[in-house]
């Protein structure tokens, strides 16, 4: 575009802009206030969408293309307004006018509620592989719940977490269109009895409670091109509004009791990451969405196919984001079976063949089991459906392998009067996979052994990956632009192509530009630090970050103990030579995990202690920051050189965290669990830090003992110094830590925490040699970069096309 174009678009944007303040907010520009020039901003965006959007779907309900839709109970999808001023190429026009007109564009994005409908890497995946999809012209489609409240808002009061409720629908949301016209009626619980209706047994289905769900869709926009995706989420409402005979009777708060009721299906997330709490109302919102989403895609699948369901599983994929949506299978059949007339042998062929499966997680405790009473009472038809499937399919391999009866009860979907999740959403789906090679190879030796022994063909890996476009060109532009002007912008499109960073290895004028680009970044977090924690750091320190949920597996404790450490060696050695570092930490606890939010207030006691010791000379500090969430992010990334992944190994079914980091050229210092395995291979044995157990020895130390954790105590005066500390008042009067130190002696010590702390403080003395030698930290800091497009979820997005999909 010359100069004059942009000129032009940019006077045309400034009078569409000035228009459109005045009708969102009859107020002239000058007297409008920052909230109502987001909302102008934000619609005059959205009127640019949805053109483009309509196109779309005419295009999509030919349905020459094959249609993958994500069923996900979390959908993380962080700010949005930024995203598509960016994937609609209009950065720099916005940027440019709003400066002309003498308005903050910084202030007007954080307007935006930054909608929290997930717990973490799970809900944040989806966001990435919407994003990704998108950007590659694929027609992908999510589904999911629009949860009135997402996950809460973490405030730290005297060094705890206390939640807030997150109403991110405060101020309304532009980004969404409400579609009362494509509601569809939800039933739970009733009776279900068959009938011979013109000589054919039919099932149905009585005195059910019926709850609307009302679809809000959100535009999912392509990077530079014409694709607009959406993501639909639910919304539960009464049919009527209230009982109208009771309200007359004068009972009033009955009247409204069914209206709150029904409404609560989708009023909140559940803050468990990693974990299952077996609540009813969770139960009543997995079938809500999967059953809401699924009778849309049919009928829409025959609006636009004459009416007919041939082609359907050739033409739709139903890809189901953990066991959440595993009714996907059940319903489905019902669909096929009591509304389209299919018997069951043709329904469960189509169904296998549409859908298919990724595992998240092998922590046991996540494991989904409701119980059979349960099921049966608040979906009496489903579970007829998931014990016929069940029947089916044990006695087929009862009689395949009828040597082998107890590999077979294992596999059983119910058991004990519970029904496996895990096992409902392998047998009803073609493919199974998990998110990284380890994590993949433990599902098929491990976790789901008996399954893989009878379908080996099902099972699949497709490693993680993480959009480009969030994070690293929009929330790290400096970075974007240095590489655009040294290897050119190719990158963009394929993240591969990140590669040719590695011919500037050895350059000193863009080592220099580059580290320049690095310490504005951590000048920016560095004062969104000053402003939340009142805490000056230095940003010529080495930036250690832990950010991720809270959880024993993910060992923010080793860190925590480790920064005990040092401590002591500082205060015994107040000259030690170290790089000065800033160990910054973040996440959310769930609210009933008592032992995350005890390390959260450890963290927080050691922070104030290593803080106000004046005789540290500023050596270490320590930050908790509150309320980790997307927006937060996109801050934090950029800013680290040390991206700390020091989960168990085994237990870390990927991480993405570890992804972003990287790209944004900090050093992983992990464990070799999950992905950081493939980010160690990518980037070669000299350019991260390992260290610690591997998960082979993880296992056999849980499978035949042999660990105790007070041998290692008792061995290492550096331990114990940091556990007497943990309950002998050091961390300030009255905080006492002996849970925290319970579990690590009297309790075994389940994660290792203790068995790898030596090898963790070698490796951070690694860490820190690595830093002192500038030269080779910044050519360590640009191969990471240079080898981050293995880790780009576009990446990701293409291998399932490939392996699960089949659409290329
Ligand atoms: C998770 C895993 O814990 C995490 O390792 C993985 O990266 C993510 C996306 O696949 O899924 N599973 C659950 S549950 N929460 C996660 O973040």
């Amino acid at each position: 575009m010359n100069s004059s174009e942009k000129k032009k678009q940019k006077e045309a944007f400034k009078a569409a802009y000035i228009n459109k303040i005045e009708e969102v907010s009859g107020d002239c520009l000058a007297e409008s206030s920052v909230l109502k020039q987001y909302q102008a901003l934000a619609e005059l965006v959205m009127d640019d969408i949805t053109t483009q959007w309509a196109k779309s779907n005419t295009k999509y309900n030919k349905h020459q293309n094959k249609q993958v839709y994500f069923f996900s109970i979390e959908f993380l999808i962080g700010r949005l307004l930024k995203s598509y001023i960016n994937n609609l190429g209009l950065e720099d026009i916005v940027t440019e006018s709003l400066k002309e007109l003498g308005l903050d564009f910084t202030a007007i994005q954080e307007q935006e509620s930054d909608p929290g409908l997930g717990n973490g890497g799970l809900g944040r995946l989806m966001a990435c592989y919407l994003d990704s999809s998108a950007a590659m012209d694929m027609p992908a489609h999510g589904n999911g719940i629009r949860y009135k409240y997402g996950l809460f808002e973490q405030r730290i009061i005297n060094g705890e977490q206390v939640e807030v409720a997150d109403n991110w629908l405060r101020n309304g949301y532009p980004f969404e269109i409400r579609k009362p016209d494509k509601a569809v009626i939800i039933k739970f619980g009733g009776t279900i009895h068959s009938e011979k209706i013109n000589g054919n047994l039919t099932f149905v289905h009585e005195n059910y409670e019926p709850i609307l769900a009302v679809p809000y869709d959100i535009p999912v926009k392509g990077y530079h091109n014409e694709t607009v995706n959406s993501l639909r989420l639910w919304s539960a409402e009464t049919l009527e509004d209230f009982d109208l005979p009771k309200f007359n009777q004068g009972q009033f708060l009955d009247a409204v009791r069914h209206k709150s009721e029904a409404e609560s299906i989708s009023q909140i997330l559940y803050p468990n990451d990693n974990g299952f709490d077996g609540k009813l109302l969770r139960l009543k919102q997995e079938y809500f969405f999967v059953c809401a989403g699924l009778k849309r895609i049919v009928r829409r699948y025959k609006q636009f196919n004459n009416n007919s369901m041939d082609g359907f599983s050739q033409k739709i994929c139903i890809h189901i984001n953990d066991t959440h949506p595993a009714m996907c299978g059940p319903e489905l059949m019902r669909i096929l079976m009591d509304e389209e007339g299919f018997g069951w042998d043709d329904a469960w062929k189509m169904t296998v063949e549409s859908i298919s499966f990724t595992n998240h997680t092998v922590l046991p405790e996540a494991l989904e089991k409701w119980p059979v009473s349960m099921m049966k009472s608040l979906l009496p038809r489903i579970y007829m459906i998931i014990e016929e499937i069940n029947q089916r399919f044990t006695q087929e391999i009862y009689a395949k392998y009828p040597h082998d009866m107890e590999r077979n009860y294992g596999l059983s979907i119910i058991n004990n009067d519970q029904i496996h999740m895990a096992s409902l959403a392998i047998v009803a789906s073609h493919s199974i996979n998990g998110v990284a090679e380890l994590h993949s190879k433990i599902l098929r030796e491990e976790t789901f052994k008996g399954f893989y022994q009878v379908f080996p063909e099902r099972f699949h890996s497709v490693t993680n990956g993480v959009t480009p476009r969030r994070f690293l060109m929009n929330s790290n532009p400096d970075l974007k632009d240095l590489l655009n002007e040294s290897i050119g912008t190719q990158w963009q499109g394929n993240l591969f192509e990140l590669k040719r960073l590695l011919n500037y290895l050895n350059d000193p004028i863009f080592s220099d530009k580059f580290n320049a680009v690095k310490l504005s970044n951590k000048i920016r977090l560095a004062e969104h630090i000053k402003k939340h924690n009142n805490l000056i750091v230095d940003p010529a320190s080495v930036f250690d970050i832990q950010v991720k949920r809270i959880h024993a597996y993910k060992r923010q404790l080793l860190d925590a103990l480790h920064v005990l450490y040092l401590y002591n060696q500082l205060k015994e050695n107040p000259h030690l030579e170290i790089a000065p570092r800033t160990f910054i930490f973040a996440g959310k606890a769930a609210p009933g995990y008592y032992y995350a939010k005890q390390i959260i207030r450890l963290i927080n006691a050691i922070a104030k202690m290593v803080n106000s010791d004046k005789t540290l000379n500023e050596k270490i500090r320590v930050v908790f920051l509150e309320n980790f969430n997307v927006s937060l992010a996109e801050i934090i990334y950029p800013a680290a050189n040390v991206s700390e992944q020091i989960s168990t190994a085994g237990k870390e079914a990927s991480g993405t965290g570890n992804m972003k980091f990287m790209m944004n050229g900090a050093i992983t210092l992990g464990t070799m669990d999950g992905a950081n395995i493939e980010i160690a291979e990518a980037v070669g044995p000299t350019n991260i830090v390992t260290f610690g157990l591997s998960s082979d020895e993880v296992s056999q130390y849980e499978k035949y003992g042999g660990y105790r954790s007070i041998d290692i105590y008792e061995k290492d005066p550096r331990i114990q110094q940091v556990m007497h500390q943990l309950i002998d008042g050091t961390l300030g009067f009255g905080l006492n830590f002996q849970n925290i130190y319970d579990s690590l002696l009297l309790h075994n010590d389940t994660y290792f925490v203790l068995k790898d702390f030596n090898a963790y403080v070698d490796a951070q003395n690694r860490v820190d040699q690595l830093y002192r030698n500038e030269r080779t930290w910044t050519k360590m800091s640009m191969t990471n970069i240079a080898h981050s497009g293995m880790f780009s979820s576009d990446r990701s997005i293409l291998d399932y096309q490939r392996e699960i999909w089949k659409i290329i």
